[in-house]
């Protein structure tokens, strides 16, 4: 559909009052959140990411860009949420310390809260402590840590192993997550579980609820 092209295109060129009218137009018509979200959004991400990397796009533009991709994701988080069932439990996300990318991190939340679940999130550049402090709060059985940085996702070894060496955060389930993550690399750090992306993640987190 010619609409999903030009609602990528919005976000590549950081039109973020394009992204959110053409996100509504969508909704109008009766389009499904993740349709909009894998035929518009993705794919106009993806093309900001490759633009970065050959340096055809620098911080300023993506970040307008990113804005441009929150503007629609406003839109349609409400309907995410809408579909989902009710009352599956709190998860907590956050993005690593030192790590301030939260597009992957806000689009997994929204994908649990339409999951059915209740999300606390931690925000961007989130030590242990912070980790921690917020499981033991909220009675938090399942945490998602997130990183887009090779020089971050060493962290989350640090946040798991503080996780554990604590008797009342020791049970909790750690799902991790983030572009340079493997599930080798999942399983390397002692991580409950990786997920490639948000739709996954969903699924991901109903068996580490125990839903399956
Ligand atoms: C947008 C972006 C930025 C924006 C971030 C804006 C924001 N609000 O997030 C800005 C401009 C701030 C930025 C800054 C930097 N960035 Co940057 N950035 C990107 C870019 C282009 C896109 C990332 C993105 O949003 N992707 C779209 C989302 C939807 O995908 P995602 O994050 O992977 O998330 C999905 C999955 O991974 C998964 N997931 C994510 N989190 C979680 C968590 C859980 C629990 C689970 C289960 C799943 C999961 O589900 C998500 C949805 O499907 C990537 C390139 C790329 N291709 O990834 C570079 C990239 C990540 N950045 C990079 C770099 C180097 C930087 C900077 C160091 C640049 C600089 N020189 O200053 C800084 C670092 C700032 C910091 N301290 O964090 C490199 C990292 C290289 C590396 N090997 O570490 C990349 C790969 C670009 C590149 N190829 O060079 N960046």
């Amino acid at each position: 559909m010619a609409k999903y092209q030009d609602l990528a295109n919005s976000i590549i060129r950081g039109d973020n009052i394009a992204s959110k009218e053409i996100a509504e137009k969508l909704v109008a018509d009766g389009v499904s959140a993740t349709e909009i979200l894998n035929n518009g959004l993705m794919p106009g991400m993806n093309v900001v990411g490759k633009k970065f990397k050959a340096n055809e796009m620098y911080i300023p533009e993506v970040l307008i860009a990113a804005r441009a991709m929150h503007a629609a994701m406003d839109i349609i988080k409400p309907l995410l949420s809408e579909t989902g069932e009710e009352g599956k439990g709190s998860i907590a996300i956050g993005t690593v310390q030192g790590d301030l990318h939260d597009i992957g991190k806000n689009l997994v939340g929204m994908m649990l809260e339409g999951g059915g679940y209740d999300v606390v999130d931690l925000g961007v550049d989130i030590p242990a402590e912070k980790y921690i402090e917020t499981i033991k709060k909220n009675k938090i059985k399942v945490v998602g840590l997130s990183a887009l940085l090779t020089t971050t996702m060493p962290g989350m070894k640090d946040i798991i192993d503080a996780l554990k060496a604590d008797p009342e955060t020791a049970g909790t389930k750690v799902m991790v997550g983030g572009a340079p993550l493997t599930q080798e690399y999942a399983d390397s750090i002692g991580a409950d579980g990786y997920a490639p992306d948000s739709a996954s993640a969903v699924d991901l987190a109903d068996k580490l609820m125990g839903h399956i």
